[in-house]
């Protein structure tokens, strides 16, 4: 056949051009992407690396329907001035230029009148992305606005495992393929982070292995579990204490382990004395055979891999119950074997310098931190949240929509409401943050500019090169900060006026893994350390190398330890010595007899595609899961709306009555916008930002409330 025959060019048509990249999104599975080039700016269909080890070829498929979100037609195209009362939805396109100078005029003005403080740059991890997520770090330190202290994720999490491994690290992932017994405890990983259950599955296909699922409802994960266990919200301590109990009392404990790796065992069995399965059933409100099965499948089986994630942390007393959690794996020496032990992440294993890109070489850490996740207190005035500094007057917000995430949504919108606030938003849609700001600038996508990434829940730094070119108007994090920089006078301080492509050759080679050239080829690179690190086999991160089951909670220092003008959180003072069930949670009382949690919704990410129509389509509307004898009870039947409310503000939402909810739990899957609610609130009204002992953090599944057929 000839070149010109049409059926050849037919052919030659679909074969698409492949690009590789990584997923940029907040999820711990940071997956490693095949995405389907139809054009110079136009992508096709997303799918999972199949030579990613990790990745293994599986994706989510909101992220394999990438190009409704990439191509959206409500995406922003132009830099917009705010021309009517705020939050009215009036706005003047501008230029670039006119843009960014009036955002640095603002800043000026701001700081002459309340000093640098009073400037406060608010950033997450819409974008995961080391040089486009965190460049803004570099503009706060040379400028010493105010500090920004990362509250509302990890660091519950990350706090409760550093305490006891005294590192963020362990088992690698992909050996849950060769364990036993997979235990999966406050991670939806069907929806959250689809690889755990990759390898969860070959596991029980290849080996056999029994598949535990732990959570406060039952989600598409606890469908694939041999044992399902639905407790009450906060007290997985009280779940992990009894099964340890069972250890020593059945001779599961690994004494020789447990003498060799550990601080003080006996201790701890004597404290485990009284904390029977009887005991923690009063407290779950599991049954005491329950609790004795899974308490005796994973002392049986050496390889228990627990898979620990964060959903579980975001309960007032979460660190001190991811701290719980993990001991299991010390009690019954799990660490030891391939295919055991414990994992929460591998935030630790990837040692990329960020000195040049965050600009820490002139971090001045006697400027004060704000907590991100009370920035309602912090824009209400909250002089405690303020740490006694001048009032925040001018914000820049890049990749996160605290206007719909961040808890007391009632004080964080008064707060953006304020006339005497100016905030610069930098976004791909006009999210219910950029609608209340005073500058909107149209921001690119993962596909349309060069980042490195990281993982999480795996152990891959991963290349995210420019793959597409973006639509005229939007441009990349890098610019606007590089664009202030200029117009702030601080562009010749170190780090500023690379491209992103320099700051990555720059972190590539400081981590000997080549420029990003060499690393174009390879796309990604393994970093796992080996299996005696990875066990802890050569000792724990402590300096006594020893597992901590008396950790030091006031004492230690950890990544995750708020800078010294914060100094410790939350009721800190009522952390157990020994691991424990501690009553700090909002106790269910008789105003507020429900307890409700704020699950993930599968098809959104955050407050991600809740603007593309394939995940709206398949998510419906907001709803509450509510168990059919209390739906009787307050005399609701499915499709109802059903009011929920507490001291915080009220909320509506349409009855789903099912048996997937426990009696006295009520879950709202999702964080949807709030203008998907009546009365444009949504479910973060109920949420508190008190913080989570020792360290601080967001306790979103943690919230008491009343329930009443909606009027
Ligand atoms: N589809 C989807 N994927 C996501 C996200 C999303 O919103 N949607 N969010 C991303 C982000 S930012 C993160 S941090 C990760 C988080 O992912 P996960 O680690 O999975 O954490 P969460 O989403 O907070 O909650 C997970 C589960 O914990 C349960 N849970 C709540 N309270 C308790 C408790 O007291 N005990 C126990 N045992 N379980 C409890 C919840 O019901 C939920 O099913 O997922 C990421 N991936
Ligand atoms: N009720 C309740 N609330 C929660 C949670 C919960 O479980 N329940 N989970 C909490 C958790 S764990 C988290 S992490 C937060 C996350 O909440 P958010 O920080 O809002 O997270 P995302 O939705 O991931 O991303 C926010 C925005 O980043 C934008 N973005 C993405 N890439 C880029 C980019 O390259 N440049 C710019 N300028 N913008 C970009 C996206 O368009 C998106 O609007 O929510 C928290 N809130
Ligand atoms: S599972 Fe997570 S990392 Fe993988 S594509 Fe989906 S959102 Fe991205
Ligand atoms: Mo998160």
């Amino acid at each position: 056949m000839n070149e010109a025959s049409p059926i050849l060019s037919a052919k030659q048509a679909s074969e698409v051009r492949i690009g590789h990249t990584a997923c940029p999104h907040d999820c711990p599975s940071t997956c490693a992407l095949d995405v389907e080039l139809l054009g110079p700016g136009r992508i096709g269909r997303v799918r999972g690396a199949p030579d990613n080890s990790y990745t293994a070829g599986v994706i989510c498929a909101k992220v394999a329907r990438y190009s409704e979100r990439v191509h959206h037609p409500d995406r922003l195209m132009k830099p917009l001035i705010r021309s009517g009362a705020r939050g009215d939805g009036q706005w003047k396109e501008a230029s670039w230029e006119a843009a960014l100078d009036l955002v640095a005029e603002k800043f000026v003005a701001a700081e002459q009148k309340y000093g640098a403080e009073t400037v406060w740059p608010y950033q997450y991890a819409g974008t995961m992305g080391l040089v486009q997520r965190d460049s803004i770090h570099r503009l706060r330190h040379a400028k010493r606005y105010s500090g920004f202290f990362g509250t509302i994720c990890v660091n519950a999490a990350w706090t409760g495992v550093a305490m006891g491994t005294g590192a963020l690290r362990g088992p690698d992932p992909r050996e849950m393929a060769k364990s036993d017994c997979v235990v999966i405890w406050g991670t939806n990983a069907v929806s959250t982070q689809v690889n755990v259950m990759t390898h969860a599955i070959r596991a029980r296909k290849e080996r056999g292995a029994k598949i535990v699922v732990i959570d406060v409802y039952e989600t598409p994960t606890m469908k694939q579990a041999d044992l399902a266990l639905v407790l009450k919200p906060g007290t997985d301590g009280a779940l992990a204490c009894a099964v340890m109990h069972v250890a020593f009392r059945d001779g599961y404990a690994d004494w020789p382990y447990l003498e060799k790796y550990t601080d003080d065992p006996r201790g701890l069995e004597a404290h485990l004395k009284t904390r029977t399965p009887e005991w923690a059933a009063a407290i779950t409100g599991l049954s005491v055979e329950d609790i004795e099965a899974f308490a005796a499948l994973v002392g049986r089986t050496r390889r228990s891999y627990f898979r620990l994630g964060y959903g579980f942390t975001r309960s007032r007393n979460g660190t001190a119950n991811m701290h719980a959690a993990l001991s299991v794996a010390s009690v019954t020496g799990a660490w030891q074997y391939e295919g055991g032990g414990a994992f929460h992440t591998n935030g630790g294993i990837f040692n990329i310098d960020k000195v040049l890109v965050e600009g820490l070489g002139y971090e001045d850490k006697t400027v004060r931190s704000l907590d991100q996740s009370q920035v309602g207190r912090v824009l209400t005035g909250d002089a405690a949240a303020l740490y006694g500094g001048p009032p925040v007057t001018a914000m820049l917000i890049q990749n996160t929509n605290p206007v719909n995430i961040a808890p007391e949504q009632r004080l964080v919108k008064q707060g953006f409401l304020r006339d005497d606030l100016f905030t610069c938003v930098h976004e791909q849609f006009m999210t219910e943050t950029a609608e209340l700001a005073d500058v909107v600038l149209p921001a690119t996508m993962f596909l349309e500019h060069d980042d490195i990434y990281r993982g999480g829940g795996n152990q891959h730094i991963l290349l995210g090169p420019k793959l597409i070119d973006p639509p005229e108007g939007p441009r990349e994090n890098l610019y606007v900060i590089e664009e202030l920089a200029k117009r702030l006078g601080i562009a010749d301080r170190e780090g500023f006026g690379l491209t992103a492509r320099q700051h990555i050759d720059r972190m590539l080679e400081l981590r000997g893994l080549g420029n990003f050239e060499t690393f174009a080829e390879q796309r990604w690179a393994d970093v796992q350390p080996d299996f005696e690190t990875s066990h802890f086999l050569n000792g724990f991160g402590h300096p006594d190398g020893k597992y901590r089951f008396k950790p030091d909670w006031r004492g230690q220092r950890t990544a995750t330890r708020p800078p010294e003008t914060m100094g410790l959180q939350g009721p800190y003072d009522r952390l157990p010595e020994f691991p424990d069930h501690v009553e700090l949670i909002e106790a269910a009382d008789e105003g507020h007899p429900f307890r409700l949690a704020t699950s993930p919704a599968r098809q959104f990410l955050n407050s991600t595609f809740t603007e593309t129509p394939g995940s709206r389509k398949r998510e419906g509307r907001p709803e509450l899961m509510i168990h059919p004898e209390d739906a009787e009870a307050a005399g609701l039947v499915s499709g109802d709306r059903v009011e929920i409310g507490n001291g915080r503000g009220e909320v509506v939402l349409h009855a789903k009555v099912t048996r997937e909810s426990k009696r006295g739990t009520v879950i709202a899957e999702g964080i949807w916008p709030n203008k998907a609610h009546e009365r444009g609130e949504g479910i973060n009204v109920l949420t508190g930002a008190d913080a989570i002992a020792p360290f601080g953090g967001a306790a979103f599944h943690d919230t008491r409330v009343w329930m009443r057929k909606a009027g």
